[in-house]
């Protein structure tokens, strides 16, 4: 049978990260390292969902070179073309044809329910767009296109999951089984890294403040001062503490880049001062990224390769995008063409 995949045995993978800003070391944490290490268990589908990204409000020049440094960044990270179907959300229309199907299957109480939906209605009140309120039916129809049993997301995710595992039911039990409903893959705790101006906010790519955040092509200086300036919490000691969140997200920062637990950094760092812990996570960090940053400036400088890389990961994707889209357009009473 026609698949887009050597190894049909394989549980299918599919996640996406939108072409936003540059990629931060929370992405790496808390999605890019896990998805390079889940190639070889699964089939998987990596896109970059430049559609997601146009319910805020875009400059087309940005985006186009945003959507081309997030696919970089993904094989930067470890992301093999090889290994993985790599593409780009637009570059397949039936994620938009299978959105318009599961829209009309979708309450317009259940969307207006998503947290992300109220957040990011809050923050931009000047476009409160039908696309941003129709967002997690989108998701939904990436996830449900290529039939995949797992989605690693990040816990903020978790409510779209559940609407798009809803939506599939509801679909399946309308016409017949026609989707694999899938299951969340959440990255487990101690994987969120926070701002390093304010630890009470999630670290972001589109952080207003540059010193917020730690970006996967920082060079070694930018990322030491960066660390150097953290906000860390009154008091001396290095110990978690979920009180204390400045101090535990520069431990948290220190044992992605070193593997060490709490406790150990806890008993290396004991009569140690911020000073000098911070001085070790940021060349620990900058030993991480290094060579995640150097790869990617090789991967993005050759631009007809990574186009090329793109377009060949879109024509893998479409072989079983087609087929469940054909097979929905049926169910539903479209007249074949
Ligand atoms: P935005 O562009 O809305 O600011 P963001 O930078 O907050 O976005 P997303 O694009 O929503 O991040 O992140 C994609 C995925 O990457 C998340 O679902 C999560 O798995 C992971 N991720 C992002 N930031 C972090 C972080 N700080 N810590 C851990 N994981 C993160
Ligand atoms: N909404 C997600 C990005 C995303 C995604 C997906 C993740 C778009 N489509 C499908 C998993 C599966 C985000 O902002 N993190």
């Amino acid at each position: 049978m026609e698949n887009s995949f050597q190894n049909e045995e394989k549980k299918i993978i599919l996640s996406g990260i939108q072409p936003s800003g540059i990629l931060t070391i929370g992405h790496y944490t808390g999605a890019l390292r896990n998805w390079a290490a889940m190639q070889d268990e699964f089939n998987c589908y990596y896109m970059v969902a430049d559609l997601h990204s146009i319910t805020v409000r875009q400059t087309p020049a940005v985006l186009r070179k945003s959507t081309l440094d997030t696919a970089a960044m993904f094989i930067a990270c470890g992301v093999d073309p090889e290994k993985s179907i790599l593409f780009i959300q637009s570059h397949l229309p039936e994620h938009s044809q299978l959105t318009w199907v599961l829209n009309t299957f979708t309450g317009m109480g259940e969307c207006s329910r998503m947290t992300q939906f109220k957040d990011k209605s809050a923050n931009h009140a000047e476009n409160i767009n039908v696309g941003l309120f129709t967002y997690p039916v989108l998701m939904a129809s990436d996830i449900l296109l290529y039939q995949a049993n797992l989605v690693p997301v990040g816990e903020d995710q978790r409510q779209h999951l559940e609407l798009c595992r809803n939506l599939a039911q509801r679909f399946n039990n309308n016409y017949s089984e026609t989707f694999i409903v899938p299951e969340p893959y959440i990255v487990k705790l101690g994987a969120k890294i926070m701002s390093l101006q304010d630890p009470s906010k999630k670290m972001s790519k589109s952080d207003s403040n540059s010193n917020a955040s730690i970006f996967l092509n920082d060079d070694d200086t930018t990322i030491k001062n960066k660390i150097k300036r953290a906000v860390t919490d009154s008091g001396s000691e290095i110990k978690y503490d979920e009180s204390r969140p400045g101090i535990s997200n520069l431990m948290s920062l220190y044992y992605i880049a070193t593997g060490k637990n709490y406790q150990a950094i806890e008993e290396e760092f004991s009569g140690a001062g911020y000073g000098d812990f911070k001085i070790a996570v940021a060349e620990a960090v900058a030993e991480l990224i290094a060579p995640i940053r150097d790869k990617y400036f090789s991967v993005r400088k050759d631009e007809k390769a990574l186009k090329e890389i793109l377009t060949y990961g879109a024509e893998k994707a479409s072989i079983q995008a087609r087929k469940t889209l054909r097979k929905v357009y049926k169910k539903v009473g479209f007249v074949n063409f």
